[in-house]
């Protein structure tokens, strides 16, 4: 706008030299000089090319480099006027195609502008550097409205200003793929809210959890080396002065296996890697700590480090905010030590007894750590994770574990002592962080999930991961497609209800009972028979006609996301899905003399719906019946959305430029599948089929005015306006007339633009000619 703005001011000069300014690299400006159009190269790469000649179908084009070639008209696309380079918002674009995106996005990029707003969303690329845009200058600047360009800080403070305004709450919903820049968004924004609602000390702490959560649920993945391994929505409460009250955290699913399997070049949790590099001597000593590369749940992936990472340093900055949520000393302690557990865990190994597999723990140093760490007795470790017990009629008999059976008891047992942690730790912050019990209509929440992920191999986890974002990307369709239509509507103009596409069908496959993928899935977990293969037979069986699905061969099927297609690979969903720990296990917990695993057992036991024993697993043990890990999910999710339709939204879409986490390098490709697939472009496509640009009566009649060539009665800007619009023939179904605006399909200005150049550049040249008369 600020563009336009300048551009329409009364006196139509634009100095060359000013147009070239805007132009640091003086080769793309020759480049751009003249009307372009975009050409695709082989490699997809677009770039411009200028329009020398048309005849029918063909067009001969000429590249910057003065190469000249012969192509199909069809395979160009409008380029956007000089004028409209680097624009701010994409809505003002005359030209809405993808490369014109593309090139806009790109060379805001190119000058750190990482921030764009495309409509009402904020598009921020992933700089992979620091770029000079934060801090408290910054604030100030975005507080005072001094600075208009779009930012994090701009959104954040729309949303305070709309909360303190309309006394309704507020949510800045965080998307976009793996990597591509949403927790350091959230923090973005929570610095933004911090600095305006400070003041009562409580948003120092609520900065502080960052650092925590991050430590304990966020971990080095192939996409991303600080990748989160959980959603997190912080719902952030203020007073009626505007100040931060208080604040609460809620957690979704924390991918809890990576505690004890990781792939390749991964790493677990990074609190592990920080504890053991980072504990003081007096607890290295107290917890028997060694060196991460000697812990097998550690050693496994053969990563323990990354680059410009200080974990030692890092573990200082995590006891430090631990102190800040006024997690006390001791309970640091006991956090410690059962981390420490969990890896000692990890050591524990089994001996094979009998031509029948069973086998018994060895005794070594790994029994002996988890037993001191978690404070119960050897033998009833070794027993809990050697046998189990079971029902027969009245009876209880013990049955001993085959080796596969003991492992699974063993992680089960870790993943559960972590998963259980990390609760509790959310739960005391949040008690440190409490709000008032009373609601109240100014809150802001910021929502930041794990974003959609496709690897060569996709387990569970990344199934319910990208279930999440695709439940997510609907609440951005349907916002956003609700809430361009209403502009329309208030502006009285005609206009029928355009229907957009959205991701329902995905979402159905997901959803539907009892034929959707969450529901065959429970399903088969309670089967005693059921297996991953059968599993994966009966998604084949039933919903091969799904047009979002397709069954492969063996155990794998294939969801169309929105995002893309991912393939599946079924093995160890069910043992995921089921989610069970032995009733072994959580007697032990609950035997132990220390608080943590006490406390764990009791939760553990009132998640359940009741313990149930000899009914339910195909190994007949007894285990611990409760909902399945994919419908908790799904009804948390369900919650989530419910509560975010009772919110104002503001949209945040993070896009990764390149998937070697380097600063400076854009792959116009990867971008574009990203503006695809999550859903920018379709925002987009929404303003192309409606009337992407507007301009008040007022602004278009200064800007066009000038170009009247027949002098008109009434001087009133509608009638201005109206005069242009006859006599650039600009048909009647390619504008409305709204009470206040004028409303125009995609590339309309366009047009008005390029003649309103030539005649300014006409105009300069009259000028400069007669400036060297004057000479
Ligand atoms: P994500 O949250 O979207 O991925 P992150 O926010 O963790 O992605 O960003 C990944 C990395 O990109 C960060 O660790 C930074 O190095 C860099 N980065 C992102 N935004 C900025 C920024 N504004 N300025 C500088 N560097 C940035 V995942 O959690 O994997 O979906 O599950
Ligand atoms: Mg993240």
């Amino acid at each position: 706008d600020e563009l336009l703005d300048a551009a329409a001011s009364p006196v139509p000069v634009i100095s060359e030299s000013r147009l070239e300014s805007r132009w640091s690299d003086t080769r793309s400006y020759s480049m751009k000089k003249k009307l372009q159009s975009w050409f695709q190269l082989p490699n997809s790469d677009w770039t411009l090319s200028k329009i020398l000649s048309t005849s029918g179908a063909e067009s001969l084009i000429s590249f910057d480099d003065g190469k000249v070639t012969k192509v199909k008209t069809e395979q160009l696309l409008p380029a956007n006027p000089d004028i409209l380079d680097g624009v701010d918002n994409l809505m003002q674009l005359s030209y809405l195609n993808e490369p014109s995106v593309l090139y806009n996005l790109q060379y805001r990029y190119n000058q750190d502008m990482i921030y764009t707003k495309a409509g009402p969303v904020l598009v921020a690329i992933n700089p992979f550097k620091r770029v000079p845009l934060y801090g408290n200058n910054f604030i100030e600047a975005y507080r005072r409205k001094s600075m208009e360009s779009p930012h994090v800080y701009a959104i954040t403070d729309t949303a305070i200003r709309e909360m303190i305004r309309d006394e309704v709450n507020q949510s800045i919903i965080i998307s976009g793929e793996s990597g591509a820049g949403k927790t350091e968004t959230a923090k973005i924004a929570m610095q933004y809210l911090a600095a305006l609602g400070g003041g009562s000390g409580i948003e120092y702490e609520i900065l502080k959890t960052n650092p925590i959560l991050e430590a304990f649920g966020n971990a080095k993945t192939l996409r991303n080396d600080n990748s989160s391994r959980f959603g997190k929505l912080i719902e952030i409460h203020f007073s009626e002065t505007g100040k931060i009250s208080g604040a609460k955290i809620e957690t979704f699913l924390l991918e809890k296996s990576r505690v004890v399997q990781c792939a390749e070049g991964e790493r677990s949790y990074h609190i592990f890697y920080q504890l053991c590099a980072g504990a003081p001597p007096s607890l290295r000593e107290k917890l028997n700590l060694r060196n991460a590369n000697e812990y097998k749940y550690l050693k496994q992936s053969t990563c323990y480090s990354i680059p410009g990472v200080d974990d030692a340093e890092d573990f200082r900055t995590v006891m430090e905010a631990l102190d800040v949520v006024h997690v006390s000393k001791e309970d640091q302690d006991s956090v410690f030590a059962m981390l420490a557990a969990v890896l000692w865990l990890g050591n524990i190994s089994f001996t094979v007894i009998d031509n029948e597999n069973h086998v018994e723990v060895v005794a070594d140093e790994g029994v002996n750590e988890v037993a001191k760490l978690i404070g119960c007795d050897i033998e009833a470790l070794k027993l809990a994770l050697s046998t189990r017990k079971m029902r027969v009629g009245n009876d209880i008999i013990v049955q001993k574990l085959t080796l596969s059976q003991a492992i699974d008891a063993r992680d089960a047992l870790a993943k559960s002592l972590y998963a259980c942690l990390f609760e509790w730790l959310v739960e005391q912050i949040n008690k440190s962080l409490e709000v008032g019990k009373r609601r109240t209509r100014r809150s802001i929440s910021i929502l930041d999930i794990y974003g959609f992920e496709s690897f060569d191999r996709n387990s569970f986890e990344q199934f319910c991961i990208n279930y999440a974002n695709e439940r997510l990307q609907q609440h951005f369709n349907r916002h956003l497609f609700k809430l361009e239509q209403e502009e329309y509507i208030q502006d009285g103009i005609d206009w029928t209800k355009v229907d957009f596409e959205d991701n329902q069908d995905c979402l159905n496959l997901f959803e539907r009972k009892p034929l959707g993928l969450l529901s065959l899935l429970d399903e088969e977990s309670t089967f005693p028979n059921g297996s991953d293969l059968t599993f994966a037979n009966k998604l084949k069986q039933h919903l091969n006609s799904n047009l979002c699905f397709r069954g492969e061969r063996g155990k794998a099927f294939t969801v169309c996301h929105y995002a893309g297609e991912v393939a599946y690979d079924t093995s160890g969903f069910l043992e995921k899905n089921r989610d069970l720990l032995h009733l072994d296990s959580i007697e032990l917990l609950s035997s132990c003399s220390c608080q943590l695993p006490q406390i764990f057992a009791t939760n553990l036991l009132t998640q359940s719906d009741k313990p149930v024993v000899g009914a339910l697993h195909r190994s007949g043990g007894a285990e611990s019946q409760k909902l399945s890990v994919a419908t908790k999910f799904k009804s948390q999710l369900f919650r989530l959305m419910q509560r975010l339709e009772n919110t104002t939204p503001h949209f945040i879409r993070c896009i990764k430029p390149n998937n070697l986490q380097q600063p400076a390098l854009y792959e116009q490709g990867l971008v574009l599948q990203q503006l695809r697939c999550c859903g920018v472009l379709e925002v987009v496509r929404i303003s192309r089929s409606g009337y992407p640009t507007r301009m008040s009566h007022q602004k278009f009649a200064r800007r066009y005015g000038f170009l009247l060539l027949e002098s008109i009665a009434s001087q009133d800007p509608l009638s201005v306006s109206v005069a242009i619009l006859h006599q650039f023939n600009i048909l009647p179904d390619m504008y409305q007339v709204g009470y206040t605006k004028l409303f125009f399909r995609t590339g309309q200005v366009g047009v008005l633009e390029d003649t309103r150049n030539r005649t300014l550049h006409g105009i300069l040249r009259v000028q400069s000619c007669f400036r060297g008369h004057q000479a």
